[in-house]
């Protein structure tokens, strides 16, 4: 048996957008993937806890416009820790300019507002290859 994703949920920075953190958080937690909800903290700080907590992702959140400084921070120093294996998404709000910018930063997928919890559940499984623990959420169910 496969053993359960486990995800690092932050908010990056100063961001004072807790809502969708803690939504996806649960629904993560829901789905049976360890979550870890450390909330607001920088860069360092959230690369220092996914080397402790040894996370297959980390999920990150921010709706404040701090998303193209913090987020590719995030990616640069997990690379540095030897941390490659470990996915990186975002969710908040992104201008859809700035996604290409952030993918090419090494984000791995970008949830903007009104993204279903499905298919946040179902994008991280798949991102682990552990889709199949899920299969009543492989429909793309964009609501
Ligand atoms: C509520 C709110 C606030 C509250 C926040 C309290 C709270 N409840 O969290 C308060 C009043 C504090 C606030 C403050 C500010 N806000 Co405000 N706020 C909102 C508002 C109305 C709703 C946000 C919300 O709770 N949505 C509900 C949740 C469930 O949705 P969500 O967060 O988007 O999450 C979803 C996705 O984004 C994604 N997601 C989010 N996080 C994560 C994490 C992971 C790991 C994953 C996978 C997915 C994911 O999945 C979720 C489910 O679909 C939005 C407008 C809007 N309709 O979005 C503006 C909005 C986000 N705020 C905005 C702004 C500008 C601000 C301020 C800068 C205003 C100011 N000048 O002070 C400050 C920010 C200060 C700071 N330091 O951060 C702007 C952002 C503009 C931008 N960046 O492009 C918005 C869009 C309003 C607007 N139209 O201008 N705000």
């Amino acid at each position: 048996m496969k053993k359960s994703i486990r995800v690092l949920i932050a908010r990056l920075g100063m961001d004072a957008h807790w809502r969708g953190s803690i939504v996806v958080a649960r629904a993560l937690r829901d789905a049976g993937m360890e979550v870890i909800y450390i909330s607001n903290q920088m860069p360092e700080n959230i690369v220092q806890t996914a080397l402790q907590e040894d996370v297959d992702v980390v999920g990150l959140s921010t709706l404040s416009g701090n998303h193209m400084i913090l987020a590719p921070e995030v990616v640069r120093l997990l690379r540095e820790k030897g941390m490659d294996g470990t996915a990186v998404v975002l969710g908040g709000a992104i201008p859809p300019t700035d996604v290409p910018k952030l993918k090419a930063a090494g984000i791995k997928e970008i949830f903007g507002p009104g993204t279903s919890l499905e298919k946040i559940i179902r994008v991280i499984s798949e991102l682990n290859g552990t889709s199949s623990l899920y299969p009543d959420l492989t429909s793309d169910n964009e609501g």
